[in-house]
């Protein structure tokens, strides 16, 4: 049988828009020319702008100082070829497991993260693409918090044809989820997605309330959620790590969703984000509309920073 990422995949080849395009700047700096102390510094700026971190940037200066050091007639594309093995290195273990469904009926995904992060707009993502793959989905609106925040959702399930599991505004988001569960099992879904609502990880009553959505779903299946994943917005940069953490500590992450990676020229924080966490990092949002959801993949984003085939 297939696997669900491979599914996937073959869903996104219809669909792919321009790949992280942002990237074009520390793409076009290693271009086919001979390099040059100019062009070092230049690629050197276009890496620190890039956000991958101090640590990393210099890792891979470093080891294209040392092949120029050594061999004068280096071209752009040797040294991207440097860059590209670097940032494979520290990337190693970034991707998730290729069929990462556990087989729990639901499996439960429940996404997490602070306020415009993009949960709701990758509930509705994933939705699609699972229902895509024929696998029946429900949604949990469990963002009984913010007053637009059914509406939102709703909007999405209306269009994309999902189920949706919603209460009123102020209601107890656990209870949204008991009943989103019970619903998906009696419909005999395999997919439950959760979308909660956004909360500073400094408030320790909202974190609470994570726990509660926890402590609520294992009274119908003590392995739920199956997954909780991180919403990140990847133009903010290295900001996210302590973010994470936070979460982490409180609520166990299982992988990491970044976002907004097609607006931004800083989608270089995903490398400083994952080496500081070593979370695998599930899909990245390329977009606003239903298909701009990708599942990671190490080479791809490797290759589109620094300019290289796919
Ligand atoms: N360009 C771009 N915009 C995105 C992406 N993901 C989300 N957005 C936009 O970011 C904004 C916030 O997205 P939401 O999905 O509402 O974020 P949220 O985390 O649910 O927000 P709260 O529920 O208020 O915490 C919306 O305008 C989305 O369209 C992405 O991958 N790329
Ligand atoms: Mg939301």
């Amino acid at each position: 049988m297939r696997s669900f990422l491979q599914k996937f995949n073959e869903g996104l080849k219809r669909t792919t828009p321009t790949f992280y395009k942002a990237f074009g700047k520390v793409g076009g700096v290693f271009s086919g020319k001979k390099l040059d102390d100019d062009a070092i510094d230049e690629l050197e700026e276009a890496l620190y702008g890039a956000d991958f971190g101090v640590e990393t940037a210099t890792e891979i200066m470093d080891e294209i100082q040392a092949a120029y050091k050594k061999d004068k007639s280096l071209r752009g594309q040797d040294a991207a070829a440097i860059g590209a093995s670097v940032l494979r290195r520290v990337l190693d273990g970034a991707e998730p497991p290729e069929n990462f469904l556990s087989g729990a009926q639901p499996e439960v995904i429940c996404l997490i993260g602070v306020n415009g992060s993009g949960k709701t707009t990758t509930t509705a993502k994933l939705g699609w693409r699972f229902t895509e793959n024929d696998q029946g989905v429900v949604i949990g609106a469990c963002d009984t918090f913010r007053a637009a925040a059914n509406e939102q959702i709703k909007s999405w399930a209306d269009r994309l044809g999902l189920d949706l599991i919603a209460s009123h505004h102020g209601a107890d988001s656990a209870a949204v989820a008991f009943d989103a569960w019970q619903a998906a099992k009696n419909r005999d879904r395999q997919v439950l997605i959760l979308d909660t609502a956004g909360r500073l990880h400094t408030k320790g009553n909202l974190m609470e309330e994570l726990k509660k959505i926890r402590r609520v779903l294992q009274k119908n299946d003590e392995t739920a959620p199956h997954h909780a994943w991180l919403v990140l917005d990847g133009s903010i940069g290295s900001n996210s790590i302590e973010q994470a953490r936070k979460f982490h500590e409180a609520f166990g992450l299982t992988g990491l969703v970044i976002t907004k990676l097609d607006g931004t020229s800083r989608g270089g924080a995903l490398v400083g984000i994952y080496r500081e966490l070593k979370i695998p990092i599930y899909f990245v949002g390329l977009g606003e509309q239903k298909e701009d959801l990708q599942p990671f993949s190490v080479d791809n984003y490797v290759n589109a920073i620094f300019g290289l085939e796919s």
